[in-house]
């Protein structure tokens, strides 16, 4: 089983659309393993977009990303970075397809309501960044043994 990190962002938060987002992911068949609600500052932002902070936009996502709390998520599953993040649809929402998160429930390249980890080693950096062990669960889903196949798991 994989994990990946999931940032629910203050749109997604303040447009009430959160339980929308955690349907999809739920009902894919991944696991909530961990979530918690936190308003982030500009410090643990500088980490977590290192690759954008000499862009001339930071400054507005670290005003858009501290404008309300997040919801931090770890989400587990088969391949769960790939499958999130096709799910989560590409940067700029309004190019995102649809059926994605970003093509079905935003319009904006910076609000885009969802972010997850784009491979499995930056998913365990991410998920360290923001998550002890002990606040991380283990449990089984009902369905997990229908949802794959012996051998896929
Ligand atoms: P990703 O979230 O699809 O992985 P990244 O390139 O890693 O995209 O960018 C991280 C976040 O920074 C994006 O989700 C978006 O909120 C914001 N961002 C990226 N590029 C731009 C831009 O050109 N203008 C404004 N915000 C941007
Ligand atoms: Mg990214």
């Amino acid at each position: 089983m994989q994990r990946t990190l999931v940032i629910l962002k203050p749109d997604a938060v303040t447009r009430g659309i959160t339980w929308k987002i955690i349907d999809r992911l739920e009902s894919k068949g991944l696991k909530l393993v961990a979530c918690k609600m936190v308003m982030l500052n500009e410090e643990i932002l500088r980490e977590h977009y290192s690759h954008l902070v000499d862009k001339p936009f930071f400054p507005d996502i670290v005003k858009f990303m501290t404008s309300a709390p997040v919801i931090l998520q770890v989400w587990e599953g088969v391949d769960a970075v790939d499958v999130v993040r096709l799910m989560t649809g590409v940067t700029n929402a309004r190019q995102a397809q649809p059926g994605t998160i970003r093509g079905d429930f935003a319009m904006s390249v910076a609000r885009n309501v969802i972010h997850a980890s784009e491979s499995p080693e930056i998913a365990e950096q991410e998920i360290k960044r923001f998550f002890k062990e002990e606040e991380i669960f283990s449990y089984k889903r009902l369905d997990e043994d229908m949802l794959y196949e012996e051998d896929e798991k």
